[in-house]
């Protein structure tokens, strides 16, 4: 056997609210920020207007076909599904003072329904979406009142479902709102970095005020934050280059040095000075950002590289992260490197530095399928990057990190975050539907979704 995984390992699948379920006003669920991002994540706020219609609205219309895609999952094998809540359809517009019943009891419905299979659910609080109404009401994370609301909005949901969720997430890519405001914080993207910082400072507040609470009304729960593992090496062995890449990475990991360690890291403080930031930091903030999670866990897609030239990076401007490419790497249809080897060497970057359990919840190849004329779905591609980050996963856990599971990134085809498509697809599980909304909605099983579930019942003993 090549690679030995913990018998309690999760695997699994990551899926994010606004990704798969539609139903974007039912129920009285409120308008979000992902609501306003018709076309994708890196853009600011598009007003919708009476009547429009959005690829997200209807989504893969998870809201009503849910028990159908979780007994697929089941029969993979999953040990856990990765799914988000919607904090708009708890409350609507984010400062209500109480909760809406029938969001609450959507979410109860599919609990149930993963618990018939014995799936655990890992629950992310916030995955790109905050009620657009505390943005209008309050500039969203740029104001304290917000903090407040985040943490009525956990302590309901960790209320209510303290009995069938024990694995949690605050927010999904905290440190993206660097590069995605307005999805990450609710602020454009012209914004001052003085607000944005200040914004984020809230945000970590509220991240850390909702492990805080998970532990005082859950015991026994891991809350665990979620970061993009964003892995950048240096373009040439030029110390320069290093010293470049070692900042570039700072930018990324100080979210999690705070989530983890429960403080700014010394480092911040030079590159707050420089961009002439000073951010408001209240006594009580520093107590309660003492709150630090039980786990890490990222997303892994891709690795880059970092330069002091400014010709090449003038060429990097405009690709998610502002990465220079890696001539040593191929890339996706989209332009994302694969470097399966950056995943076992960012697991122990990342358990090195904070000695924490870590979950990878995210990972996965956006790709177009086929559908050849016996109806198959011959996706070797998306196999064949899956085993190649499993087995550094593999490697990591024989380095002796500690990994508590894997759930790959849309293991039932959804809208993708950057681009708002449907065809940039990550599934085990095709879903008939097309960028222009067409389409019957049918489920169909692709090859992968065969192979995931050998790799399951093998527990990673078939991986190549
Ligand atoms: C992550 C997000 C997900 C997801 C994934 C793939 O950044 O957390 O929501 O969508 O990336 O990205 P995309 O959908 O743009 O291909």
């Amino acid at each position: 056997m090549k690679y030995v995984f913990p018998d309690n390992f999760l695997w699994g699948g990551a899926t994010a609210a606004n990704q798969i379920e539609g139903a974007y006003l039912a129920d009285g669920k409120g308008l979000s920020t992902a609501d306003m991002l018709p076309n994708g994540i890196f853009g600011d706020r598009v007003e919708r207007k009476e009547g429009d219609h959005a690829l997200k609205d209807l989504a893969i219309d998870f809201y009503h076909r849910y028990p159908e895609d979780i007994a697929l999952f089941a029969e993979m094998g999953f040990k856990c599904l990765r799914i988000s809540i919607a904090w708009t359809r708890i409350f609507p517009m984010g400062d209500e003072d109480i909760p809406n019943e029938a969001g609450l009891a959507f979410y109860d419905r599919v609990l149930d329904e993963m618990a018939k299979y014995g799936i655990e659910p890992l629950v992310t609080l916030s995955h790109y979406e905050m009620p657009y109404g505390l943005v209008t009401r309050y500039g969203g994370w740029a104001d304290r009142a917000t903090i407040d609301c985040f943490e009525r909005y956990a302590r309901t949901v960790f209320e209510r479902y303290r009995h069938k969720v024990k694995y949690w997430l605050t927010f999904n890519e905290i440190n993206c709102a660097l590069h995605a405001p307005f999805n990450g914080i609710g602020l454009s993207a012209q914004s001052s970095k003085q607000d944005i910082y200040q914004a984020i400072h809230h945000q970590l507040v509220a991240s850390a005020r909702a492990v805080r609470a998970c532990h005082e009304l859950i015991p026994g729960a891991r809350i665990g934050n979620m970061i993009i593992g964003a892995l950048m090496y240096p373009l040439s062995s030029r110390p320069a280059d290093v010293l470049k890449s070692q900042w570039k990475n700072r930018e990324w990991l100080y979210f999690s040095d705070v989530q983890a360690r429960g403080a700014y890291p010394a480092y911040m403080g030079r590159l707050f000075r420089e961009l002439g930031v000073t951010l408001d930091i209240t006594p009580q903030d520093r107590i309660d950002l003492g709150h630090t999670v039980d786990f890490i866990s990222f997303s892994y897609y891709m690795t880059g590289c970092v330069t002091t030239d400014e010709q090449l990076n003038q060429q990097a401007r405009g690709n998610i992260l502002s990465m220079v490419p890696n001539p040593h790497l191929p890339s996706s249809e989209w332009g994302w490197q694969i470097d399966p080897i950056g995943l076992r060497i960012i697991l122990n970057e990342l358990y090195d530095r904070y000695q924490k359990p870590l979950f990878v919840v995210e990972n996965g190849l956006g790709a177009k399928d086929i559908i050849d004329k016996e109806g198959a779905i011959n996706d070797d591609y998306r196999i064949s990057y899956l085993n190649d980050h499993l087995a550094q996963i593999g490697e990591a856990l024989q380095d002796g990190v500690e990994v508590m599971g894997y759930t790959s990134w849309g293991p039932i085809d959804l809208i993708s975050a950057s681009t708002a498509q449907m065809s940039k697809r990550y599934g085990f599980i095709y879903v008939d539907r097309d960028d222009a909304g067409k389409g019957s909605l049918a489920r169909r099983r692709k090859k992968s979704f065969y192979w995931y579930a050998d790799i399951i019942k093998s527990n990673g003993a078939h991986l190549k």
